[in-house]
């Protein structure tokens, strides 16, 4: 019965996503690298070994088709491919073929990510993504991976959140270059990553026309404290244009409006530069209007009360709350660009596996709501495989389907593993594989029936 039963379109991508730097190991030639080398993380971890894919990735693709799932997002290391400026390493360009014909076998469409938060350190001395040629630099690698992987993949996503790379780079400090408070320089940043996109975008689609391009965007749902208050509904609104709107708008109309555009710069070559929209959602904060907040735009997030948190980093204001419902807000609200929509991320960091059950029933709700409302959701990229390095956080916070030790690299699986398999070989949610989960999960797939 179609009630006790969601199902998808055939041809559904069923994923899961990594990121070079979060899964490889051995990447010592980044800006990543020496900001671990400063001590600059919050807790005492490096990305070392990681999960050492660049030796021994085919033993999680191994793992993620036991599973039965049909697709994996991973990204290509610019660092290693083009350790320095027009040199290109073809041992790296040989293991990437290697990692992307080993996907093909095991029938899992590869989606590779050309840039996800990480930069080699030549470029960075140059300037990095606020140097005038950045864009330029950045396409005539994507314009190398394309040409020596191209027959191997046509699914390209360029960038992986350019919204959070300025967030946290610039305004939280959280992320190299470390700047705090910096919202013209987040705003600058931003504006070259939209041009690289641009540009990676026309590269690309001159080499391979029938190439799926688009990028990855996260989107945080915000919400006002108090929905009658004007100064809350203003200070939410800020968030979401910046936070939210900005690039989507800018790559769909090729406009940035007035007066950020003075400091993102003219972004019109990048109008109508996507096939698909990448969403990366995780969390929804409310925002309060506070005078004493200059730096964060007069407003400051607070979490809904009662409402799901995961497992929370060591410092700063923590992670809102866990909120899968927001991809079907973004991809409603994405059906007028007109293009279909993937997500690309969507996941929780949860050692004990006490919420991802929860979460994958209450994804694949929002995107069948979605799909019944007529946006063309195509796939989902679950975030991710194994426990993996999480940046600022290095390996504190777990948001694997299979749980890593790091000093053995032994995985073991967790039960959400088991029952997001499930979903993908049904290419759909049933009451009788949520059960066993308890209520509330099935209550998340099948909330009027309960
Ligand atoms: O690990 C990150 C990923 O690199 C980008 N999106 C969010 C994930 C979880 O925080």
């Amino acid at each position: 019965m179609s009630s006790e039963r969601l199902d998808f379109p055939e041809g559904f991508l069923w994923g899961v996503a990594t990121a070079a730097h979060q899964v490889e190991g051995g990447n010592f030639n980044n800006q990543w690298w020496q900001w671990e080398q400063q001590g600059k993380l919050h807790v005492p971890d490096t990305a070392r070994v990681c999960l050492d894919w660049w030796h021994h990735a085919e033993a999680d693709f191994d793992r993620a088709k036991a599973l039965g799932l049909n697709a994996l997002r991973l990204s290509v290391e610019w660092s290693r491919i083009e350790p320095r400026p027009r040199e290109f390493d073809a041992v790296a360009i040989a293991r990437y073929r290697q990692l992307l014909e080993g996907l093909k076998a095991r029938g899992l469409t590869p989606m590779v990510t050309l840039h996800h938060f990480t930069n080699p350190l030549w470029f960075e001395a140059r300037g990095g993504w606020l140097h005038d040629a950045a864009p330029g630099l950045f396409a005539r690698f994507v314009r190398k991976v394309v040409e020596e992987l191209g027959d191997l993949c046509d699914f390209w996503c360029t960038i992986n959140e350019p919204n959070i790379y300025a967030l946290t780079g610039w305004v939280l400090g959280d992320f190299p270059p470390g700047g705090q408070g910096d919202v013209p320089g987040a705003l600058r940043v931003l504006g070259q990553l939209i041009r690289a996109h641009g540009v990676a975008y026309t590269v690309i689609h001159r080499l391979q026309p029938h190439a799926r391009v688009g990028w990855a965007q996260n989107f945080n749902t915000f919400d006002p404290e108090h929905r009658l208050s004007p100064l809350d509904v203003a200070v939410t609104h800020v968030r979401d244009l910046l936070v939210n709107d900005l690039v989507p708008r800018a790559i769909v109309t090729g406009d940035v409006p007035l007066p950020l555009v003075l400091l993102t710069g003219d972004v019109g070559e990048a109008r109508g530069t996507f096939d698909y929209v990448g969403i990366n959602t995780y969390y929804r904060d409310l925002v309060r209007f506070d005078p004493t907040q200059p730096g964060e735009l007069f407003g400051k997030n607070v979490p809904a009360p009662n409402t799901p948190r995961s497992d929370q980093p060591v410092t700063g204001t923590g992670w809102g709350e866990v909120y899968p419902q927001g991809i079907s807000r973004v991809a409603d609200e994405l059906k007028k660009a007109n293009k279909p929509c993937y997500v690309t991320e969507s996941g929780v960091a949860d050692h004990a596996d006490r919420l991802r059950p929860w979460v994958l029933a209450k994804a694949a709700k929002a995107m069948h709501d979605a799909l019944g409302r007529g946006a063309e959701v195509k796939g989902y990229f679950h975030w991710t495989l194994v426990d993996n390095f999480e940046w600022a956080e290095g390996f504190s916070t777990r948001f694997g389907l299979f749980a890593l030790d790091v000093p053995t690299q032994r995985r073991t699986a967790r039960p959400s593993a088991d029952l997001y398999g499930r979903m993908a070989r049904a290419n759909g949610v049933t009451k009788e594989l949520l059960a066993p989960f308890g209520d509330e999960v099935v209550r998340a797939a099948f909330p009027s029936r309960q």
